[in-house]
């Protein structure tokens, strides 16, 4: 108890109980009859583990936990997959519905240490309950709690639930620090890394938040070549929170994306937070090792597919310096969706929430959302409008864009900061005829640019955000037929090699980094072995011959 006394953050992950039903009501809300014969790693999908996999229904999970009697609490859950009810000492304590979407509950006061926490997790595909997620998506939707979960000691009153740090001038060190919840006069401390905590006077507050201004005195502009980060310390005399940060500005101008006003050229992948045997939860050895296989392959940045990333990817990638788009959940949706208020209300909270969360990693450049939804109608007008209206009002600091399938179709390509078209010349041919389509790929790419052009948005940066061609690992073949290791070499010697020689393309996000588990059923027809199987990389990482040519390429070009 000394220990959490004087951290006041501690993990929750670790061996729970489990037990699992394909049967249980999500309504049914009664504890008594729940049973927990298994064990169950937290933060782990129950849905990939040997017991259960495959299987939809619900998990529960059960554990104990210390909060010093009379002590508030709250606890973070980073994401749970599809749904979730929290409950503490028996009541309800709190619920989600927005998989890959962190949540707290606040822990109520008692008068003893010991806890019991219950979870039930839901992988049931449910539009009703859970208008974000469903089957048809070309990846598969685990269930159960499968990122950290973290308990954090409130003070009794006062305690700070956000800091949010932007930079106001990348050459002169100066930052906005935004603090909430704040009382109107209150005093503050800040202190910047290891400095003296100076006092600061909460001006007007608007919405109970309040901001200031300081300036950092030594340091370096964040960037992938000097990824330097700094720490704040903002206290209100019953709490104190620390928050990192790097200092640095994104701008988009006449066709470039400047990191502290120098043009980037993005190369990159696609990833899916996906493994075999975990599901969505990486273990941290993998992350590092992804950002490792990234970097040999001479990327500079990361499509975050098609959800928001593991906050601790995002340390990662402020680490080590790889640039970041990030993006909320979502996966071709239609008109049905477009005018369906309870679906637009999902994807608000969603990117109100993705944006608070990773609002100080520096590696998050670009903010993308509704992956190739329906955007050439008419319909989908007001959600577009909605949602780059929210980036632009809750984080305007940062780029926004989503992956456009309707391409040159699309209606609200007028609005973003950033062009991003998803395309597949050669792998999904024009011409089925064409024994060999890879000659469709140069002419498809410059015939887009060429579109934008004519619709006057050349001044509008472009990304290829996703592009590619399917290989199962170890299938070589002599005629270079679709499947094979050796065509998805030649399309991506293809691609690379134009990517880095046109000027016009900003960058680009292979489709994808590794090989990822999708739907089971039918909907996996067009995928072999049930996986999407264009990864540079299989699911175990093992490159194919791919890997060389994309390398060789993507490194020659920034010698
Ligand atoms: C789409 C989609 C990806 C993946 C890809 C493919 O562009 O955004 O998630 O399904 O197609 O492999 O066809």
């Amino acid at each position: 108890m000394r220990q959490l006394e004087k951290d006041k953050n501690f993990t929750l992950n670790g061996f729970w109980q489990f037990g699992f039903s394909a049967e249980h009501e999500w309504t049914d809300e009664n504890l008594a009859g729940l049973t927990f014969p298994d064990i169950l790693a937290v933060p782990s999908p129950f849905d990939s583990m040997p017991a259960c996999n495959g299987k939809r229904g619900v998990g529960f999970y059960r554990r104990k936990f210390e909060v010093p009697a009379g002590r508030r609490a709250r606890i973070t859950f980073n994401a749970v997959g599809m749904y979730a009810k929290v409950f503490i000492d028996g009541r309800k304590a709190g619920e989600s519905y927005a998989p890959y979407t962190p949540f707290t509950v606040d822990v109520p006061v008692a008068e003893t240490n010991e806890r019991e926490l219950i979870v039930m997790a839901c992988n049931r595909f449910d539009y009703q309950l859970c208008p974000l997620q469903e089957n048809y998506f070309d990846f598969y939707a685990y269930g159960g709690i499968f990122r950290d979960v973290e308990l954090r000691l409130l003070p009794d009153q006062d305690a700070i639930d956000w800091i949010g740090v932007e930079t106001l001038d990348y050459l002169a060190g100066k930052i906005r620090v935004r603090v909430c919840p704040v009382r109107p006069g209150q005093t503050l401390t800040v202190a910047i890394d290891r400095e003296a905590p100076q006092t600061v006077a909460a001006g007007e507050t608007v919405n109970g938040e309040t901001s200031f201004e300081l300036t950092v005195k030594n340091f370096t502009p964040w960037s992938p070549e000097t990824p330097e980060l700094h720490m704040v310390t903002v206290g209100n005399g019953t709490d104190e929170r620390s928050v990192r940060f790097g200092i640095r500005q994104v701008k988009a101008e006449k066709g470039h994306i400047l990191l502290n006003g120098k043009p980037l050229k993005l190369l990159g992948y696609c990833r899916h937070e996906a493994h075999p045997l975990f599901g969505p939860a990486l273990p941290p050895a993998q992350m590092v090792a992804d950002l490792e296989l990234l970097r040999d392959l001479g990327c500079n940045f990361i499509r975050g597919t098609h959800y928001q990333q593991d906050p601790r990817f995002l340390d990662l990638c402020d680490e080590m310096g790889f640039l970041v788009w990030e993006e909320g959940l979502s996966w071709g949706a239609r008109v049905q969706h477009f005018t369906d208020p309870n679906f637009v209300t999902a994807q608000v909270a969603q990117i109100e929430a993705m944006i608070k969360t990773s609002y100080n990693h520096p590696s998050v450049i670009i903010r993308g959302f509704l992956n190739e939804g329906e955007s050439e109608t008419l319909e989908s007008e007001a959600c577009y409008k909605t949602l780059i209206g929210l980036v632009r009002k809750n984080d305007p600091t940062r780029l926004v864009t989503y992956a456009s399938q309707r391409r040159l179709d699309d209606r609200w390509l007028e609005l973003v900061d950033v062009i991003s078209f998803n395309m597949y010349p050669g792998w999904y041919p024009e011409n089925k005829e064409d024994e060999s389509p890879l000659g469709e790929i140069i002419p498809y790419i410059r015939h887009n640019l060429e579109g934008i052009r004519q619709r006057g948005l050349a001044d509008k940066p472009f990304i290829i955000s996703e592009i590619g061609a399917g290989a199962i690992y170890g299938w070589r073949d002599p005629i270079c037929s679709h499947w094979s290791e050796d065509y998805q070499r030649e399309y991506l010697r293809i691609v690379c090699r134009e990517i880095v020689d046109n000027p016009s393309i900003t960058g680009v996000a292979l489709w994808q980094f590794c090989d990822c588990r999708t739907h089971r059923g039918a909907y996996a027809l067009g995928r072999p072995r049930a996986f999407n199987n264009k990864g540079t990389v299989d699911e175990y990482r093992r490159p194919k011959l791919a890997y060389e040519v994309v390398k060789n390429i993507f490194k020659e070009s920034v010698k």
